[in-house]
């Protein structure tokens, strides 16, 4: 079985809480570091173990991570031999491979190889966040720099749980074999070692002491949410039958491939289903196909019920490649919203949502065992591609991303999204998502803090 003491807490279970800061920086006295990574540090890091049990959870979950400039900073010797081409380079160098139009949009900090490593920070209040980091910081002392952090927070009232354009997020993640005893309808069950690195269905070498990390994507993506709600209302559909409202939010649904609500359109087509979203037996038992229909529904050209192009079905194309579903491509989602809501200056246009201070977005957090079949692949080749999964659909409505970037991208022409014509095509002459950069990290098993890395 896996070792769930050794196994940093966010990788399986997420820290899900309402407030998740990432400290980003950069290890200046690399013999200081060293002796507080093994004991202050490490002793301080929250395990699966720890998270899972309300009575061990500490206020506030703490977990690390490593660049691989940081691991080779510190002097770890087979930082390479973690086997993973995207990690070793860094994201920067990945840049123009994820669609980013240049890195004119990144985080100064994110632009360069000086990011050593990051800290997640997990509690229910900002107090108690404050004062973990200030315990670290005084144990680090100027040991580390700090490069870049990001505050997020859950968003409030009854939007907890939902990203910045108003959809709920974290419903579908993959299960993963022999720790989620009882995986819901329409979960992927996913081999340990799609996850984490050395276990089974793990395919690279890797160095004994990397057994159970795993490589956590980091993205910091911009949301300009008033743009995407005045696409949304200036590009509302015309389904018969459906009120303006009910139309303009049927476009949305359809781009993201769920409603608002996390119904998922592939079982609610016209009409949101709150008592559906809140199932977790049903809102996430769906693969697209819909044998039921019998030889009315033809998956394979048939956009009535969720368009190609959605975002759930761009970044996982369940029975659409094939039933079952293949086994490549699963990560685990544990991202964060960080920003303001939408001001009353925004909302009224009085004020463009490209001010620096109103900077909302996604923290976006995903782990993998292998970059190249988790974060980056379904980026580059499902999301940013337009012929997937099938046809010429276009790339991903909210977070696709061909470099050039609009206006005037062709590959923002996207197809499927009007059930009464699926071949119509929609054009999105803007980005809804801005990549702010970010970086390609390894959190280690709990051990590792220890040995190798503050060896
Ligand atoms: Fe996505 N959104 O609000 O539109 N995402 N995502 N994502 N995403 C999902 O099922 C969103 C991003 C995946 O198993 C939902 O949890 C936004 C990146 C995958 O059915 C919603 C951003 C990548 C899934 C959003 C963003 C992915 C998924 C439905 C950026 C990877 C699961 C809720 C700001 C490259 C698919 C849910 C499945 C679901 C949104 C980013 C991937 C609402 C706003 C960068 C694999």
């Amino acid at each position: 079985g896996l070792n769930l003491d050794d196994i940093q807490g966010d990788i399986l279970v997420g820290m899900k809480k309402k407030r998740e800061l990432f400290f980003f920086f950069g290890i200046s006295d690399v013999a200081a570091f060293k002796s507080k990574l093994g004991t202050d540090i490490h002793d301080r890091i929250t395990s699966t173990t720890k998270l899972i049990d309300t009575a061990q959870q500490p206020v506030t979950a703490v977990n690390i991570a490593f660049s691989h400039s940081g691991l080779t900073t510190l002097g770890v010797a087979d930082a390479d031999q973690l086997n993973d081409d995207n990690f070793n380079k860094g994201q920067l160098a990945d840049a123009a491979f994820l669609g980013d139009p240049g890195t004119g949009n990144w985080v100064q900090g994110f632009a360069g190889t000086s990011i050593h490593g990051v800290l997640l920070l997990a509690s229910d209040t900002q107090d108690n966040i404050d004062n973990e980091l200030k315990g670290i910081q005084s144990a680090l002392g100027s040991s580390i720099t700090e490069i870049h952090r990001l505050q997020g927070a859950a968003r409030p009232g009854d939007q907890e749980g939902h990203e910045h354009f108003g959809y709920m997020d974290g419903i579908s993640q993959p299960a993963v074999e022999g720790f989620d005893k009882n995986p819901k309808p329409g979960q992927f069950v996913a081999k340990p070692g799609a996850i984490l690195l050395g276990e089974d269905g793990d395919g690279p070498s890797r160095p004994t002491w990397a057994k159970s990390g795993s490589f956590l994507a980091f993205r910091q993506l911009k949301q300009r949410v008033p743009e995407f709600n005045k696409f949304v209302t200036d590009n509302a559909l015309s389904v018969p039958g459906l009120t303006q409202q009910e139309n303009i939010d049927l476009t949305g649904a359809r781009m993201v491939g769920r409603w608002k609500s996390g119904a998922p359109i592939d079982l609610a087509p016209l009409r949101d289903d709150p008592a559906l979203a809140k199932d977790d037996q049903r809102n996430n038992n769906f693969n697209f196909a819909h044998p039921e229909l019998g030889s009315a529904f033809d998956l394979t050209t048939n956009q009535t019920l969720c368009p190609f192009s959605a975002h759930i079905a761009k970044s996982r194309p369940r029975a659409i490649l094939g039933d079952p579903e293949i086994s490549f491509a699963h990560i685990m989602r544990a991202g964060i919203p960080y920003g303001p809501e939408v001001t009353a200056d925004e909302a009224s246009a009085q004020k463009t949502s490209d001010d620096p201070s109103l900077e909302r977005g996604l923290a976006f957090v995903a782990y993998q065992s292998t970059l190249s079949s988790g974060f980056t692949f379904i980026q580059h080749s499902w999301v940013d591609s337009v012929g997937f999964p099938r046809g010429n659909v276009g790339v991903d409505p909210i977070i696709g991303s061909t470099n050039s970037g609009p206006p005037g991208d062709a590959q923002r022409t996207i197809t499927g999204l009007d059930p009464t014509n699926f071949q119509k095509p929609i054009v999105i002459n803007e980005d809804f998502v801005v990549s702010r950069g970010g970086e390609y990290f390894f959190s280690p098993p709990i051990s590792a803090l220890i040995t190798p890395l503050s060896k």
